[in-house]
């Protein structure tokens, strides 16, 4: 992912035709930063003194980051009830089951609820990893209510008192807006109970571009309080995450390296940058 530190080399070595700053221009586009973004990094290199160029780059970059909390929020005399939402096959039941090993390892209690009513497989699926992680799952009937589901969980998870209640919804494509509005169901059901705390949104990205497109329609139909970037493992492209809080102000809480429940990993802004010019 160390984008800098490679496309910039020419430059410290003394070139600077044109074609050396569009080919720099060019790779800033194929991480994913995108296109407005490459060309305002180029404008900034360009003004910089050689020797000041990842200095004056890094101050960019840095300013461009959302500024928002990264911590997952927690209270401590309720439980935390916590929304995964997002397009088809983002990775959400998977960043479910690693959030959950996360929380556990902090020691904190965990209810979850599988509001992914739409086929039996997606419920077995939060099933198996709530064995696996020794938490409960709550469950309705298949093609059920995903609010009634949320409703019940998240009676159950105030009764219970846990510490978190994480509800794992069906993908829904942010173009269907009878399926954006049933969030919005899930949401007001869940806050008769209580309040919503965190609504994470999961992108894929390896979906580039597009994910910032799903993440500003989600935006409209759902606050979102912040943003799980899975499948980082598979790509080399590490701009979108830099592109996709640039174009939402949206943070990104945590990023998906694996398949495992333990590829997760909290999002550092610091160690994002120094990543890039490794
Ligand atoms: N390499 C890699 N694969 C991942 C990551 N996160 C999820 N996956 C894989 O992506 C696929 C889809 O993951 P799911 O968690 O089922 O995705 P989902 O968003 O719940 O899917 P739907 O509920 O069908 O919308 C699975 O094969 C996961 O193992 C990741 O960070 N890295
Ligand atoms: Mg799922």
């Amino acid at each position: 992912m160390a984008i800098f530190s490679k496309i910039f080399s020419k430059i410290r070595a003394g070139s600077s035709s044109t074609g050396d700053w569009e080919e720099i221009e060019e790779a800033l586009i194929a991480s994913d930063l995108g296109a407005k973004s490459a060309a305002e990094i180029v404008e900034i290199a360009k003004k910089s003194k050689v020797d000041q160029i990842d200095e004056a780059v890094t101050a960019s970059l840095q300013s461009w980051l959302s500024k928002n909390n990264r911590e997952i929020a927690f209270n401590a005399d309720r439980p935390t009830t916590v929304m995964i939402v997002g397009v088809n096959g983002t990775g959400k039941t998977t960043s479910t089951a690693k959030l959950v090993s996360h929380l556990k390892r902090a020691n904190k209690s965990v209810l979850l609820a599988a509001a992914d009513t739409f086929r039996a497989a997606a419920v077995e699926q939060l099933q198996t990893w709530g064995e696996r992680l020794a938490v409960e799952v709550i469950t309705g009937p298949v093609n059920g209510d995903p609010a009634s589901v949320a409703f019940d969980a998240t009676t159950r998870a105030k009764n219970d008192a846990v510490n978190y209640l994480i509800i794992d919804t069906a993908g829904r494509l942010h173009t269907k807006s009878d399926l954006m509005d049933e969030l919005g169901k899930i949401r007001r059901v869940v806050e008769k109970v209580l309040p919503v705390d965190e609504v994470l949104l999961v992108v894929d990205a390896t979906t580039g571009q597009n994910g910032i497109i799903q993440a500003k329609m989600f935006m409209d139909s759902v606050a979102i309080t912040g943003l799980i970037l899975t499948k980082m493992d598979g790509s080399a492209k590490g701009g979108i995450a830099l592109a996709i809080e640039r174009e939402t102000g949206v943070p990104i809480k945590f990023i998906g390296t694996g398949e495992g429940a333990e590829d997760f990993e909290s999002f550092s802004a610091e160690g994002y940058l120094n990543g890039l010019f490794r």
